[in-house]
């Protein structure tokens, strides 16, 4: 009897103690730490700082190079991030394997302050488990002083004629769908393209232009740049301005026949050890002054409407990031090409290994 009288009184302080814990979660549940997994060069430190700051969360960031270099390492079990950065079509892949956590808007109320044209993307309808984050094209980046006139083409990296005199001091990212896409913009493709003669072809071009490659770099091409290692280089467009605050002599273009437009993603792996805090860090990134910050840093547009009174007025006005209509048009956004990615991905190697 008085055994089961006590089971009754200990249950009683559990309910009470389960009905007065906060609802929608505390400082209390915040993790000590947060795990990022980031591209580099893609956030204001200070930013770390500051949320470690105000929520007591200790930012640990460690960075990827590629959307493939990502999902290779999340497939292979990495399980100890709480925030990746995918772009568009990697979020799409890695939602149909079942890879990212739905996210609790409850904890993202900053998510208004997204811009509508942003809101909904065709990778993620509803933005069940990706907030955008940057976005921004991939073009060419070149040394003002070498240069008579902007090598606003493509040709300028494959044809011959221009690109052999570039030896020895030329860059290509290290990115098997940017690269390869590069190439098929050049021969007047979609870059998106699951056609094989057009991929055979576009590998011609790549393993020809391999003679004149210093290197197949993404992670510090615009330093190669600012050092006079490389006078033209494939790459970000944010990279080379970023760069450019301390070499003023590199400059940006968009090629003529069009390039890869791209946004980038706040998503949180299923796997993540704490996906509450992701979440209220998530919101942080997304409060006006924040976002403002992320691109004054990164020189990549933001999706965040809010944000922009506080995003320098150079980055707002630059063409080149915030291109214009006409621009906009010849611009694609890479997607999953599904069956054609073993295609895609031979192809890679067969130019990298060559
Ligand atoms: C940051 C580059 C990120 C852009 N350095 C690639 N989507």
């Amino acid at each position: 009897m008085k055994r089961v009288a006590y089971g009754v009184v200990i249950l009683a302080l559990l309910a009470l103690m389960i009905s007065c814990a906060p609802k929608g979660g505390g400082k209390q549940q915040l993790a000590q730490e947060l795990h990022v997994y980031n591209w580099s060069e893609y956030i204001d430190p200070e930013i770390y700082a500051d949320f470690e700051k105000e929520f007591g969360v200790k930012v640990i960031e460690d960075t990827f190079a590629s959307n493939e270099d990502l999902l290779a390492k999340l497939q292979a079990g990495a399980s100890g991030y709480d925030l990746i950065v995918p772009s568009d079509y990697m979020v799409a892949i890695m939602i149909e394997l079942k890879l990212l956590a739905e996210l609790n808007y409850d904890n993202i109320p900053n998510f208004q302050n997204i811009w509508d044209k942003f809101r909904d993307p065709p990778y993620d309808p509803g933005n069940k488990y990706s907030v955008p984050y940057q976005w921004g094209t991939t073009g060419i980046g070149y040394n003002l002083d070498m240069f008579e006139e902007p090598p606003d083409s493509w040709a300028y990296l494959f044809d011959p004629a221009y690109a052999s005199a570039f030896a020895g001091k030329m860059s290509m990212l290290n990115d098997s769908r940017e690269t390869i896409g590069a190439a098929l913009k050049y021969l007047g493709y979609s870059l998106n393209s699951t056609d094989e003669r057009q991929l055979e072809e576009a590998k011609h071009l790549l393993i020809q232009q391999k003679q004149w490659v210093k290197t197949y770099d993404s992670e510090g091409f615009e330093d190669l740049l600012a050092a006079g290692e490389t006078v033209i280089a494939h790459g970000w467009s944010g990279d080379f301005f970023q760069a450019a605050v301390e070499a003023p002599q590199i400059w940006y273009v968009i090629p003529r026949e069009g390039a890869t437009i791209w946004a980038d993603n706040l998503c949180i792996p299923k796997t993540a050890p704490s996906q509450y805090t992701a979440e209220v860090f998530i919101n942080y990134l997304l409060r006006p002054e924040v976002g403002a910050k992320v691109s004054n840093y990164t020189w990549y547009a933001s999706p965040n409407k809010a944000a922009e009174k506080y995003i320098n007025a150079e980055i707002l006005e630059d063409p080149a990031i915030y291109p214009p209509a006409e621009v906009m048009d010849k611009l694609e956004f890479i997607r999953d090409v599904g069956e054609a990615t073993p295609v895609y991905d031979r192809i890679w190697t067969e130019i990298k290994t060559e």
